[in-house]
Protein backbone atom coordinates (compact mmCIF):
# COMPACT_ATOMS: atom_id res chain seq x y z
CA UNK A 1 0.00 0.00 0.00
CA UNK A 2 1.23 3.39 -1.20
CA UNK A 3 2.33 5.89 1.88
CA UNK A 4 0.12 8.51 2.55
CA UNK A 5 0.83 12.21 1.43
CA UNK A 6 1.10 12.85 5.47
CA UNK A 7 2.62 10.35 6.30
CA UNK A 8 5.51 10.93 3.78
CA UNK A 9 5.37 14.79 4.49
CA UNK A 10 5.98 14.05 8.13
CA UNK A 11 9.11 11.71 7.43
CA UNK A 12 10.48 14.17 5.25
CA UNK A 13 10.28 17.02 7.24
CA UNK A 14 11.98 14.92 10.23
CA UNK A 15 14.53 13.28 7.99
CA UNK A 16 16.00 16.91 7.74
CA UNK A 17 15.82 17.43 12.03
CA UNK A 18 18.00 14.40 11.83
CA UNK A 19 20.17 15.95 9.14
CA UNK A 20 19.99 19.17 11.62
CA UNK A 21 21.43 17.21 14.33
CA UNK A 22 23.82 15.80 12.36
CA UNK A 23 25.34 19.37 11.30
CA UNK A 24 24.49 20.93 14.97
CA UNK A 25 27.06 17.91 16.50
CA UNK A 26 29.46 18.61 13.71
CA UNK A 27 29.50 22.61 14.54
CA UNK A 28 29.73 21.19 18.49
CA UNK A 29 32.10 18.77 17.88
CA UNK A 30 34.65 21.46 16.48
CA UNK A 31 33.99 23.65 19.75
CA UNK A 32 35.42 20.79 21.23
CA UNK A 33 37.92 20.61 18.87
CA UNK A 34 39.18 24.08 19.85
CA UNK A 35 39.19 23.01 23.48
CA UNK A 36 41.26 20.18 22.89
CA UNK A 37 39.08 18.05 24.31
CA UNK A 38 39.76 15.25 22.23
CA UNK A 39 37.57 12.26 24.43
CA UNK A 40 34.65 14.94 23.70
CA UNK A 41 35.58 15.44 19.92
CA UNK A 42 34.94 11.94 19.84
CA UNK A 43 32.12 11.52 21.58
CA UNK A 44 30.28 14.30 19.28
CA UNK A 45 32.03 12.29 16.16
CA UNK A 46 29.89 9.06 17.08
CA UNK A 47 26.88 11.44 17.40
CA UNK A 48 27.32 12.55 13.84
CA UNK A 49 27.33 9.67 12.53
CA UNK A 50 24.34 8.36 14.70
CA UNK A 51 21.84 10.85 13.16
CA UNK A 52 23.13 10.94 9.65
CA UNK A 53 22.67 6.77 10.12
CA UNK A 54 18.96 8.38 11.86
CA UNK A 55 18.48 10.07 8.76
CA UNK A 56 18.91 7.51 6.29
CA UNK A 57 16.87 4.89 8.17
CA UNK A 58 14.02 7.43 7.23
CA UNK A 59 15.42 8.09 3.89
CA UNK A 60 15.07 4.38 3.08
CA UNK A 61 11.65 3.33 4.90
CA UNK A 62 10.07 6.91 2.39
CA UNK A 63 11.62 5.09 -0.78
CA UNK A 64 10.68 1.20 0.65
CA UNK A 65 7.27 2.31 0.90
CA UNK A 66 7.08 3.66 -2.42
CA UNK A 67 7.09 7.35 -1.43
CA UNK A 68 8.42 10.49 -2.98
CA UNK A 69 11.73 12.12 -0.88
CA UNK A 70 12.11 15.83 -0.25
CA UNK A 71 15.04 17.18 0.86
CA UNK A 72 14.62 20.33 2.72
CA UNK A 73 17.36 23.50 3.83
CA UNK A 74 19.26 22.45 6.55
CA UNK A 75 19.28 25.25 9.15
CA UNK A 76 22.74 26.90 10.40
CA UNK A 77 23.32 25.53 13.85
CA UNK A 78 23.51 28.19 16.37
CA UNK A 79 25.29 26.88 19.50
CA UNK A 80 24.28 28.82 22.63
CA UNK A 81 26.78 28.08 25.27
CA UNK A 82 31.10 28.18 25.03
CA UNK A 83 31.52 25.91 28.24
CA UNK A 84 31.28 22.35 27.84
CA UNK A 85 28.37 21.82 30.32
CA UNK A 86 26.71 24.59 28.43
CA UNK A 87 26.88 22.99 25.45
CA UNK A 88 25.50 19.99 26.99
CA UNK A 89 22.30 21.63 28.08
CA UNK A 90 21.85 22.63 24.71
CA UNK A 91 22.03 19.34 23.75
CA UNK A 92 19.93 17.55 26.03
CA UNK A 93 17.03 20.34 25.21
CA UNK A 94 17.81 19.66 21.44
CA UNK A 95 16.68 15.48 21.81
CA UNK A 96 13.99 16.77 23.75
CA UNK A 97 13.08 18.53 21.10
CA UNK A 98 14.02 15.45 18.78
CA UNK A 99 11.84 13.08 21.25
CA UNK A 100 8.66 15.34 20.32
CA UNK A 101 9.22 15.59 16.86
CA UNK A 102 9.65 11.49 16.40
CA UNK A 103 6.20 11.90 18.56
CA UNK A 104 4.35 13.94 16.45
CA UNK A 105 5.60 12.12 13.25
CA UNK A 106 4.07 8.78 15.43
CA UNK A 107 0.66 10.66 15.92
CA UNK A 108 0.52 10.75 11.92
CA UNK A 109 0.80 7.44 11.49
CA UNK A 110 -1.61 7.04 14.13
CA UNK A 111 -3.96 9.46 12.68
CA UNK A 112 -3.69 7.69 9.00
CA UNK A 113 -3.80 4.55 11.02
CA UNK A 114 -0.43 3.32 8.81
CA UNK A 115 0.31 0.26 11.67
CA UNK A 116 3.68 -0.47 9.53
CA UNK A 117 5.16 3.05 10.08
CA UNK A 118 4.16 2.86 13.84
CA UNK A 119 6.36 -0.24 13.70
CA UNK A 120 8.65 1.33 12.38
CA UNK A 121 8.58 4.33 14.59
CA UNK A 122 8.79 2.62 17.58
CA UNK A 123 12.74 2.20 16.68
CA UNK A 124 13.23 6.01 17.04
CA UNK A 125 10.99 6.01 20.05
CA UNK A 126 13.54 3.75 21.75
CA UNK A 127 16.19 4.98 20.94
CA UNK A 128 15.05 8.77 22.05
CA UNK A 129 14.82 6.94 25.20
CA UNK A 130 18.76 6.31 24.91
CA UNK A 131 19.78 9.44 23.48
CA UNK A 132 18.01 11.37 26.53
CA UNK A 133 19.77 9.02 28.74
CA UNK A 134 23.21 9.31 27.71
CA UNK A 135 23.49 12.57 27.24
CA UNK A 136 21.59 13.55 30.76
CA UNK A 137 24.70 11.25 31.90
CA UNK A 138 27.34 13.20 30.51
CA UNK A 139 25.50 16.52 31.67
CA UNK A 140 25.26 15.51 34.71
CA UNK A 141 28.50 14.45 35.23
CA UNK A 142 29.37 18.31 33.94
CA UNK A 143 27.25 19.50 36.80
CA UNK A 144 29.14 17.47 39.47
CA UNK A 145 32.20 18.26 37.99
CA UNK A 146 31.73 22.26 37.97
CA UNK A 147 34.91 23.97 37.93
CA UNK A 148 37.60 21.13 38.45
CA UNK A 149 39.50 20.75 35.43
CA UNK A 150 41.24 17.68 36.88
CA UNK A 151 37.23 15.90 36.52
CA UNK A 152 37.12 17.38 33.26
CA UNK A 153 40.02 15.65 31.72
CA UNK A 154 38.59 12.74 33.86
CA UNK A 155 35.83 12.80 31.40
CA UNK A 156 37.49 13.49 28.56
CA UNK A 157 39.40 10.05 28.86
CA UNK A 158 36.08 8.51 29.53
CA UNK A 159 34.08 10.07 26.23
CA UNK A 160 36.99 8.84 24.63
CA UNK A 161 36.18 5.28 24.93
CA UNK A 162 32.89 5.43 22.77
CA UNK A 163 32.52 3.23 19.72
CA UNK A 164 29.86 3.39 16.82
CA UNK A 165 28.08 0.78 16.12
CA UNK A 166 26.05 1.36 13.15
CA UNK A 167 22.60 0.84 14.32
CA UNK A 168 20.03 -1.63 13.08
CA UNK A 169 17.12 0.54 12.33
CA UNK A 170 13.49 -1.03 11.91
FE1 LIG B 1 18.40 11.40 15.93
O1 LIG B 1 18.56 11.35 17.72
FE2 LIG B 1 19.56 12.77 18.24
O2 LIG B 1 18.71 14.07 17.39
Amino acid sequence: MAINKKMEQAFNEQINKEYFSEYLYLAMKARFADMNLEGFVNWFDIQVQEERAHAEGMYNYVLERGGQIELFSIDKPAIKGTTPVEIFRQVLEHEEFVTSRINAVADVADEVKDRAALIFLNWYIKEQVEEEASVGGVLAKLELIGDDKQGLLALDKELATRVFNPPVIG
